[in-house]
């Protein structure tokens, strides 16, 4: 049984509120969890009226969004001293809102830490300051757990934090308990990172801290439903979240953009159980003998049997 939980943007970009989207997860079968934004989704909007409209709804975490002109040259590599201060102080306020809502989660994609040109900046020195940043959050919030999203690009044309291999580096650089990694399925994709070998090696070493799940064709961060496109890695992905016996929450990171937000959240929620029940009428078992076997005739079997 796995804990579900739905992007509040989906619902906010076509017009509706925070506390419409808690009123449409409460509606919906499976959701257990919410995921907010810090600060966009608390601007105007009392923690106290949040916890009550909630009901038996949990918190999973906060994300982080550094927004503005002011953060555009960087969050924690910021040239800027004190807008670099402002970026860490934002974190750590996340962290205060988040243990106020009960959640466990912070989680960090570094949009703006990247770089455009040859040139552009000092990778040493960035880097150093990316590790000192989140040293700072997770100490000061260490009964959460502070995971750190890559995307390869965009907003930046390269990410300083860009993949699972960078990322699993720098979470040792870090060198923190409570540091770790949330897998975006879709930036797996954009990396032509196999979705599943980043999850084997972030789970081994208890660093697998959170989910985006979605669907896409990696030129872009598509957004579509979970198990869409890519039904075979979808499976994959399910088979080693039972093998590592994931317990943390499973967030649809997708973008209705021309669907009716509620339809499409429970549509990934439905994808991702129909997956997962695929995967235990295989049987862990069987999997795990094919796998051993290295055969790709009959790797590809695995699928075909799951779609009988
Ligand atoms: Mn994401």
């Amino acid at each position: 049984m796995f804990n579900y939980a739905g992007r509040f943007n989906s619902f906010i970009f076509k017009g509706q509120t925070v506390y419409d989207a808690i009123a449409a997860y409460r509606g919906m079968k499976g959701i257990t969890h919410l995921e907010f934004n810090y600060p966009e989704h608390f601007a105007g909007n009392d923690i106290e009226d949040i916890k009550k409209a909630m009901g038996p709804l949990k918190t999973n975490g906060l994300a982080v969004r550094w927004r503005g002109e002011d953060f555009k040259p960087g969050d924690f590599t910021n040239p800027n001293e004190e807008i670099r201060r402002k970026a860490i102080d934002m974190a750590k306020e996340a962290v205060d809102v988040c243990r106020k809502l009960d959640g466990k989660v912070i989680t960090l994609w570094l949009e703006n830490d990247g770089f455009d040109y040859p040139f552009q900046c000092d990778y040493e020195k960035n880097f150093k300051k990316i590790v000192e940043a989140i040293r700072e959050v997770a100490d000061y919030g260490p009964d959460l757990k502070i995971s750190i999203e890559y995307k390869p690009f965009e907003e930046r044309n390269f990410a300083m934090v860009d993949s699972t291999g960078m990322t699993l580096y720098l979470i040792s650089e870090v060198d923190r308990p409570n540091v770790g990694a949330t897998l975006d399925f879709c930036h797996m994709l954009m990396k032509h990172d196999s979705p599943s070998y980043g999850l084997a090696l972030a789970a081994s070493k208890g660093k697998l801290f959170g989910l985006h799940m979605n669907d896409g064709y990696s030129q872009q961060d598509g957004g579509l439903i979970f198990g869409s496109v890519n039904i075979g890695h979808a499976a994959e992905f399910v088979y080693y979240l039972l093998k590592y016996k994931y317990d943390g929450v499973v967030f649809f990171d997708t973008f209705p953009i021309r669907e009716n937000p509620a339809e499409e959240t429970q549509s990934n929620i439905d994808s991702f159980e129909k997956i997962y029940h695929g995967v235990e009428r295989l049987g862990m078992d069987r999997i795990a003998e094919v796998i051993v076997s290295q055969d790709g005739v009959k790797a590809h079997q695995l699928v075909m049997d799951m779609l009988k």
